[in-house]
Parts: C-alpha cells; structure tokens; sequence
C-alpha cells in the first residue's frame, strides 16, 4: 500500500490555458502557501487511515448475473484521485466496447453514440481520463469472474469487483 495514495502516475496537461490549483489562505505573509504534509513514502499506518476514510471506496461487490444474460456496464472515470486511464479488465469474457466520452455519462445523449454495427472486441478497456466508456456481454460463461483495474495498487483501493454467472446449458 503506497504511502501517497493520491496519485499513482504522472498526469497529463490536457489544457495549458487553465491552473489547477490555487490556495489562497488570509492573513498570509509568506510568498509560498503552505501546502499539508504528507505522510512518508514508508509511513503505511498514516496511508491506510487516509485509505479507510474513502467512503466511496469501501464497497467491493459480488454481482450475481443470470446465464446468457446480456450485460451492460457504464464505466465513469472522473474520480478524485488516481486520475488516470484505468485499464479495465474482465475475466472470463470478451466485451464490446459500445461508447466512450468525456464528462459524465448521460443516457439520453450517449444512447445514439453506440457502435453496435462492429464495435472493438476487448478483454482490457483504458477507460477515458474524466470520462467513461459503455461495454457490453453475454454472460454465457458460468463461474465467478473478477473485474477489475489491471493497475495493481489500485487494487487495495476498491477499484474491483466479480460477477456470479450462473449455470446454464451448454450448446
Ligand atoms: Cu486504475
């Protein structure tokens, strides 16, 4: 578990024109802000309270999905920290990729974007810095699965989950 849990690579400039950041604190008589510490590289307990009070990243779920059930997942990637492509990976399957974009997704506009004419095949999908994808499979393969982001250390920060799929008839 790293001890800068904040980001994991180096991250792009995607726009010049715009500052990311600016702290501002009254009264200051300094020319340089004073930014928080963080903990040592080595100081583990520090980086896992900072890890376990993510709320958002507590949840990692067992998705039970019914033999040869078509499935579909909207993958956002605007997330507070770990901005970066992040590889997603299904086991047990391949997937089509049906969309990607950036923003947040919204049903009503993305809908009439889908490739279902001849869509990628994939098993890994780098889903879109501040953006997201939709993929889609048929569930036809019984066993539990893993889904998951093919970086390692965003592993222990939740960024995985399984699908159940149950038995069904073979062909
Ligand atoms: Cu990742």
């Amino acid at each position: 578990m790293a001890a800068h849990p904040y980001v994991s690579a180096v991250l792009p400039i995607l726009n010049t024109n715009i500052t990311t950041t600016i702290l501002a604190y009254p009264n200051m008589t300094q020319t340089t802000p004073i930014l928080p510490d963080l903990p040592a590289f080595n100081d583990t307990p520090t980086a896992h309270r900072f890890l376990t009070n993510l709320t958002a990243l507590k949840l990692t779920s067992l998705k039970r999905l019914r033999f040869n059930s078509t499935v579909q997942i909207v993958l956002q990637n605007t997330a507070l920290i770990g901005i970066e492509n992040h590889p997603m990976h299904l086991h047990g399957f391949n997937f089509y990729v049906l969309a990607q974009g950036f923003g947040n997704y919204d049903a009503a506009t993305a809908t009439s974007s889908f490739n279902l004419v001849n869509p990628q095949e994939r098993n890994t999908l780098g889903v879109p810095v501040g953006g997201w994808a939709v993929i889609r499979f048929r569930a036809n393969n019984p066993g539990g699965w893993f889904f998951h982001c093919h970086l390692e250390v965003h592993l222990p920060w939740g960024l995985g989950m399984a699908f159940s799929v149950e038995n069904g008839g073979t062909p």
